[in-house]
């Protein structure tokens, strides 16, 4: 069987895929003019690696958490002063984060499937960014890591989804523009599908070269 046969179901990845982390940068320009780039990039950089190594050591604490984490060392390495006031501004920038413009369309296209949402975000949050961009009512589930108390790649939020949607891995269609989460998906048995938002040239064999 193919894709189109076999998909019942289509989950999607929420930070960098559904909704831009980098328009943050706005705000962080207001409060540190001209540097509102290079903190978006390090605070989601940071906020990666630290989901990566709370799983491995085992020590889960929800991704509100981990991302104020992430953006106090973002600051510290930046040399930007975030102080409470300034940094409570920052963290709710990402309740309203935006979607990408694509979203709202692919959604209302594909709404023959049950969709939803697949995220590290808690559940606090997601309902937030979901409800700031007007996707509500769009999703049969919006399912959270914290369920599970680990971050993805672990295979045990991948089969959170089928668990929670009553779907077979095979029959799930995975959409995140973070490879690495596509990689963790397909390790399950889903199908996967990578959106490449950030333009990464890829080579489709070796045979290219
Ligand atoms: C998420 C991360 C990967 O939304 O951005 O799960």
């Amino acid at each position: 069987m193919n894709a189109k046969q076999e998909i019942k179901a289509l989950v999607f990845d929420a930070y960098g895929t559904l909704f831009d982390v980098h328009s943050v940068i706005s705000i962080c320009n207001q409060l540190f003019p001209d540097r509102g780039a290079a903190l978006s990039q390090a605070w989601r950089a940071k906020q990666l690696e630290y989901t990566w190594l709370r799983s491995l050591m085992g020590h889960y604490e929800d991704f509100w958490q981990v991302t104020e984490s992430a953006l106090i060392v973002a600051c510290q390495t930046l040399n930007l002063p975030c102080e409470p006031a300034r940094r409570a501004q920052l963290m709710d920038a990402y309740l309203h984060l935006e979607p990408y413009p694509d979203v709202r369309p692919a959604l209302t296209a594909l709404a023959d499937y049950s969709l939803a949402i697949l995220s590290n975000g808690s559940p606090r949050m997601l309902q937030a960014a979901v409800a700031s961009a007007g996707l509500e009512g769009l999703f049969s589930h919006v399912i959270s890591v914290d369920e599970a108390k680990i971050y993805k790649p672990s295979p045990r939020v991948y089969q959170l989804a089928s668990q929670k949607m009553g779907v077979a891995e095979s029959a799930i269609g995975f959409v995140s523009s973070n490879a690495w989460d596509v990689i963790g998906a397909k390790a399950v048995g889903f199908w996967t599908c990578w959106v490449n938002r950030s333009n990464t040239k890829v080579r489709s064999s070796a045979s290219e070269e």
